[in-house]
C-alpha cells in the first residue's frame, strides 16, 4: 500500500505524541481522591447561591472530570467513601474512611491520598488521620466554602492544590495536611474560624506554607507526634468510645454537665478563658471523675485557647487533665483515639502534651 511521504510524517509525530503522552502518564504520581461530600460537593440553584445551597451533590467522578488540570499533575482515580454534609459525621464514619486512608496508603502504586470533606467538622477528621494513620505518604483533606456552581466558587482550586501537595516528595512525613486558600495547615492546628469567607481556616501556631501555581513553599514542620510516630493504629481500632463535650458560659447550670456525662468516657470542658469552670460546675465534674470519667479541660477561645495546668484549677488535686493548646472538638478527638486503651489521668495528660 502506498502511503505519501507527507502521511508517513504525520503518522510518525502522533505515534511519537502518544508515546510522549503515555510516558508521561506512566511518570506521575498517583493520588486517590477519597470522597465524603461537602460543600466541595454542593450545588446551588444559581451562580448567585454562594452560601445557600445543597452539600454533598456532586460524584467524585464529576469532580475530577471538572478539573482537566489534575491529568497534568497526577495520575488521580476516585473513590466515593460517603456522600454527607460533615456535621453528620459519625465515629463509624470516621473508622471506615481512616481504615480506607491506611489500605490505600500501603499499596505500593499509591504515592499520595486526598479527601474531600465538608468544612464543618474537617478540622475532627483531619487530626484523626493525623493520629492513626500509620505512613509518610502525603494525605490531604480539603473542602470548599462555596459549591462549584457559585460565582468565585474556591472548590476547585483547593482540589487542585490538594492533588498538588499529595503528589508531592516535600510533602511526605509531615503528617496530615489540609489545604484551603492556598495555604497548607497541618491536620492538628488547622480550624475553621469564620463560616462566611473563603479564608476560613486558621491554626493557632499560623500554616506550615503556602502553595502557589502547584509549587510548595513551606516555613514550619510539625513537631508533636501524628502517623508513623504515633502509638495509635487505625488498623487496630474497632470502636471509638463516647467522649462528650460540655460548653462553659455565663449563668451556667450544674445540669449542663450532669445532662451529658452519662455513658461517656471522658468529657471535655470547652471553658471560657484559659479553660476556667463556672463553681458551680466543678462538683458536676468531680462527681463524675470520681465515678472514673476523665475530666479534660479545654477552652472555648477561638483559635488560640492555652490552657494550663493548675492555672484557674487544682488539676493535680482533682485528677483532671488539660487539652493546653487544643480546641475542644479536637480534644475530643484525641481522647477518644487514646481512651481506646485504657489510661489513667495522669496517662492520659502525657498524651495530650505529646500529640
Ligand atoms: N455543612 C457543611 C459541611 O458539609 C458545608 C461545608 O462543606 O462547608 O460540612
Amino acid at each position: 500500500m502506498y502511503l505519501s511521504p507527507r502521511f508517513r510524517a504525520f503518522a510518525a509525530g502522533a505515534a511519537l505524541l502518544a508515546a510522549s503522552v503515555l510516558a508521561q502518564a506512566q511518570t506521575l504520581p498517583n493520588v486517590v481522591i477519597l470522597a465524603t461530600g461537602g460543600t466541595i460537593a454542593g450545588a446551588g440553584a444559581s451562580a448567585a447561591n454562594s452560601a445557600t445551597y445543597a452539600a454533598a451533590k456532586v460524584p467524585v467522578d464529576k469532580l475530577i472530570a471538572g478539573l482537566p488540570e489534575l491529568s497534568k499533575v497526577a495520575s488521580v482515580k476516585g473513590e466515593q467513601v460517603l456522600q454527607i454534609a460533615s456535621e453528620s459525621f459519625t465515629n463509624e464514619d470516621l473508622l471506615t474512611l481512616g481504615k480506607r486512608v491506611s489500605a490505600l496508603a500501603k499499596q505500593g502504586d499509591v504515592d499520595g491520598i486526598v479527601v474531600t470533606h465538608g468544612t464543618d467538622t474537617l478540622e475532627e477528621t483531619a487530626y484523626f488521620l493525623h493520629l492513626t494513620v500509620h505512613t509518610d505518604k502525603p494525605i490531604v483533606v480539603v473542602g470548599s466554602m462555596r459549591p462549584g456552581t457559585a460565582l468565585s466558587a474556591d472548590g476547585a482550586l483547593n482540589l487542585y492544590d490538594a492533588v498538588n501537595v499529595a503528589a508531592s516528595q516535600d510533602a511526605k512525613g509531615k503528617g496530615v495536611l489540609v489545604t484551603m486558600n492556598d495555604e497548607i495547615h497541618t491536620g492538628r492546628d488547622v480550624a475553621k474560624a469564620i463560616n462566611i469567607k473563603t479564608e476560613a481556616f486558621k491554626s493557632q501556631w499560623g500554616p506550615l506554607g503556602m502553595i502557589v501555581e502547584g509549587r510548595n513553599y513551606w516555613f514550619r514542620a510539625p513537631v508533636k507526634r501524628h502517623t508513623m510516630q504515633s502509638e495509635f493504629d487505625i488498623d487496630q481500632i474497632t470502636a471509638l468510645p463516647q467522649v462528650d463535650i460540655a460548653y462553659g458560659y455565663g449563668n451556667v447550670p450544674a445540669s449542663s454537665v450532669e445532662a451529658i456525662g452519662k455513658g461517656a468516657k471522658a468529657i471535655v470542658h470547652a471553658g471560657t478563658g484559659n479553660g476556667s469552670v463556672a463553681n458551680r460546675v466543678v462538683p458536676a465534674l468531680q462527681k463524675l471523675r470520681e465515678g472514673g470519667v476523665q475530666v479534660i479541660r479545654s477552652s472555648r477561645v477561638n483559635t488560640g485557647g492555652f490552657v494550663l495546668r493548675n492555672a484557674e484549677q487544682p488539676d493535680d488535686k482533682y485528677d483532671w487533665v488539660v487539652a493546653h493548646d487544643l480546641n475542644p472538638q479536637k480534644a475530643r478527638i484525641l481522647a477518644m483515639v487514646a481512651l481506646t486503651k485504657p489510661l489513667s489521668a495522669a496517662e492520659l495528660q502525657r498524651v495530650f502534651w505529646e500529640y
